[in-house]
């Protein structure tokens, strides 16, 4: 027999717009008439709209687009304002900042100075968002996980295009905009201090960030295999005992013996998620303030094996005999 089966959702619903909760003040600021998609319907809720604005929604929107032109203008700028060129080679193009003989000191615009500049609009985009979404948390009357980890993420960002560079005494240490060119940043940040595995945070960020994907993948597998039995209608089931969570309790405890309760799932979930961009941005506000050599720090504290010298002598000699391996001290 075929089952009911689906990507997302199937049978769309369609009533009067929904406005949501009026009276506390959460409906003031919203603006647009609503309408429906049945695009959109199939991968989420069909209805668009109205959406809050407010002042600080206003002056993030203003400041990522005049963020977003200027880099744009920028890389436009450096294939000659030649608009196939720019097309053609978008995915290299960027904005760089600084080099590093200007320290923190404000370069000529050419010269870095445009990057600075698009760099204050960013960071205003990205904090009057966060208080956008604090507030809409707010008068809304929610909890404020979804601001606290929006704030995790904000602290990873601060940490690799402000703080760091201010410590390290130079804007050039900060991130490239352009699309391959922070990738090659990327690498060439670990490659520069040692090889990035070796610093103990990048690995409990990649922990974390494996760590929520797979939580995320057994509760989001968990929700659906029981939400024949009302499962996906979470909140109930976590107020009232019912066949469908229990169901999936018990699923998970004859599997691996334990089980999250349905409401401790979120919060794994929720901690995991958070985590990843905590810890990471300690790893990266380390690496060259307190670090230099990740690799080198992990030989010294025993968790990474000395390479055996290669080619005659070694430039760190070796301690350690690896089965096997020639040690390489000129025999
Ligand atoms: C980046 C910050 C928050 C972002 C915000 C958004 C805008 C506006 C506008 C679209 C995500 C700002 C808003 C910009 C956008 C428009 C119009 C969050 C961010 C608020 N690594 N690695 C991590 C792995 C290696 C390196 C984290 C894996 C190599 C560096 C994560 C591997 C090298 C850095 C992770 C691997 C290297 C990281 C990111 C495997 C060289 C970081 C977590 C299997 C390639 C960052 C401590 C995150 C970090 C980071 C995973 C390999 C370098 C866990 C799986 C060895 C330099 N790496 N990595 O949530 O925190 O990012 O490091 O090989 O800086 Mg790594």
């Amino acid at each position: 027999m075929a089952e009911y089966q689906n990507i997302f959702t199937q049978v769309q619903v369609r009533g009067p717009a929904e406005m949501g909760t009026m009276g506390s003040g959460a409906e003031l600021g919203r603006v647009g008439e609503p309408f429906f998609s049945r695009f959109l319907g199939w991968i989420g809720n069909a209805q668009v709209g109205p959406i809050y604005v407010g002042s600080w929604g206003f002056i993030s929107l203003i400041t990522g687009t005049i963020w977003f032109v200027m880099v744009g203008i920028n890389m436009l700028a450096t294939v000659d304002y030649n608009f196939a060129l720019f097309l053609q080679q978008l995915f290299w193009l960027s904005l760089e900042p600084p080099g590093p003989q200007y320290g923190l000191s404000f370069p000529p615009l050419n010269d870095g100075g445009w990057f600075l500049i698009a760099s204050f609009f960013l960071l205003v985009a990205v904090l009057t968002w966060w208080l956008r979404c604090y507030r809409r948390a707010r008068d809304l009357n929610m909890g404020m996980h979804v601001p606290w980890a929006f704030a995790a993420a904000i602290w990873l960002f601060l940490v690799l295009g402000l703080f760091r560079p201010i410590l390290m005494g130079s804007w050039s240490e900060a991130v490239p905009y352009g699309i391959f060119p922070h990738l090659d940043w990327t690498t060439a940040f670990s490659l520069r201090y040692g090889n990035l595995f070796y610093n103990p945070f990048h690995a409990l960020s990649i922990t974390f960030l494996y760590g929520s994907v797979l939580l995320f993948a057994m509760h989001g597998a968990t929700v659906l295999a029981i939400s024949r039995f009302g499962g996906d209608r979470e909140i109930e089931q976590i107020l009232d005992r019912g066949t469908a969570y229990e169901r999936g309790g018990l699923f998970w405890r004859w599997t691996m013996g334990f089980n999250a309760s349905a409401e401790g799932i979120h919060r794994w979930i929720w901690w995991f998620a958070i985590l990843t961009p905590i810890t990471g941005g300690i790893g990266i506000l380390l690496t060259g303030t307190v670090v230099d050599n990740w690799y080198l720090w992990a030989v010294e504290h025993r968790f990474a094996p000395e390479y055996p010298p290669m080619f005659g002598a070694g430039e760190y000699g070796t301690s350690i005999e690896l089965p096997g391996v020639a040690t390489g001290t000129g025999d």
